[in-house]
């Protein structure tokens, strides 16, 4: 009997860079969509419908959909909280607009300073020969900013120079004060987002902790029961990443799934595995729940319970078969959890009745 799974699997692709191509991503079982940036474009800038439409076009031409986006970078001067964030949040607003007008309907972004997600090794072995992305606290601790800080999907290169200047400027700044800067975001993008029809998808900080002594406000179901808080529309909602916030080994991902997509306010559902150490070290495995901490039926499960029928990735994979990819975003083992995320989707959703 064919079973109808709900879910629209989706693929993140750099572009034309990217050393996996839409061909290879359209033959991966169940296949929805792709999820992309205008990469080349700097934070603050409006995004040209005719760009999207032309990026839109690319990815329709193998069959498969580009209706989220990640990410639109959000300006360092609205973190920062600087008075040119009133022009860079108008440009926001120009973006979701053109967004919309392309056919995105889900817009991921983060709220961290400075830094996206942030790793100490990109390629740490696995005993089983693969190797993968890796967070040690003392590693972090003992970053001079000279080497290893570049990673793929990041809003900017910066020198070494330029993010010790940077994280200068956030001294002092409390995860109030961040937070304030976040509200003052959110009130005025999210009215402009539910006019153009697109839903804002916040990212929780990876990982879940400060960093660098810089703030942190997205790291907890308390953290994002306040967020959503700040304005209750739909619109303002979420990616949950299984990875980010399961590297805290006391943040309850099917719990969160629960509260926060029961309430529809899950758009956008990133799903990966890490085995993680009581001292806040991580390690991505592959997505197989008895190879790290998290129980992914127990997550599959939550999302079938509240009927989810949004976007997921299969978020990143490990590095397997001597694959020379973007570390994270290779080919192999983002399929491999693809097939086997599908297999709990089409399984746990029979079982709750989808
Ligand atoms: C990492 C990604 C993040 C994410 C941003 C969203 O693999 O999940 O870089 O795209 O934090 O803005």
């Amino acid at each position: 009997m064919a079973t109808s799974v709900p879910i629209r699997m989706s693929f993140r692709w750099y572009g034309a860079s990217d050393p996996v191509t839409l061909a290879q991503i359209r033959q991966i079982p169940g296949m929805h969509g792709i999820v992309s940036a205008l990469y080349h474009r700097t934070p603050g800038e409006v995004w040209p419908v005719a760009e999207i439409a032309a990026l839109r076009d690319t990815i329709a031409a193998h069959s498969l959909a580009l209706e989220l986006v990640e990410s639109v970078p959000v300006h360092e001067d609205i973190k920062l909280g600087k008075p040119e964030r009133d022009r860079w949040i108008e440009n926001y607003g120009r973006t979701l607009e053109n967004l919309a007008a392309a056919g995105v309907r889900v817009v991921c972004y983060n709220f961290m300073p400075v830094f996206d997600w942030t790793r100490t090794s990109l390629d740490r072995p696995l005993p089983d020969g693969s190797n993968s992305l890796a967070f040690s606290v003392a590693e972090a601790a003992a970053i001079d900013f000279s080497r290893g800080m570049s990673l793929p999907g990041w809003d900017s290169q910066r020198t070494p120079a330029e993010f010790r200047a940077l994280i200068a400027r956030y001294e002092g700044l409390s995860e109030d004060g961040l937070r304030e800067r976040l509200a003052y975001f959110l009130e005025r993008v999210i009215p402009m987002a539910a006019a153009s029809g697109v839903k804002m998808a916040l990212h929780p900080d990876d990982p879940p902790r400060p960093i660098f002594g810089l703030p942190r406000i997205v790291k907890n179901a308390e953290d994002i029961r306040r967020i959503l808080a700040m304005d209750d529309r739909m619109e303002n909602g979420l990616t949950l990443c299984s990875g980010s916030l399961g590297a805290d080994l006391r943040n309850d991902v099917p719990a969160m799934v629960r509260e926060f997509g029961g309430r529809g306010r899950i758009h956008f559902a990133h799903m990966r595995n890490v085995r993680v150490n009581a001292n806040g070290d991580f390690q991505e495995t592959s997505h197989l729940s008895r190879d790290g901490s998290l129980d992914m039926a127990a997550i599959v499960r939550a999302y079938c319970e509240i009927g989810f029928d949004g976007y997921v990735r299969p978020d990143h994979g490990r590095n397997v078969w001597g694959e020379d990819g973007n570390p994270g975003y290779g080919l192999y083992d983002r399929a491999l959890g693809v097939a086997y995320l599908n297999g709990l989707w089409e399984a746990l959703s029979s079982e709750a009745g989808a």
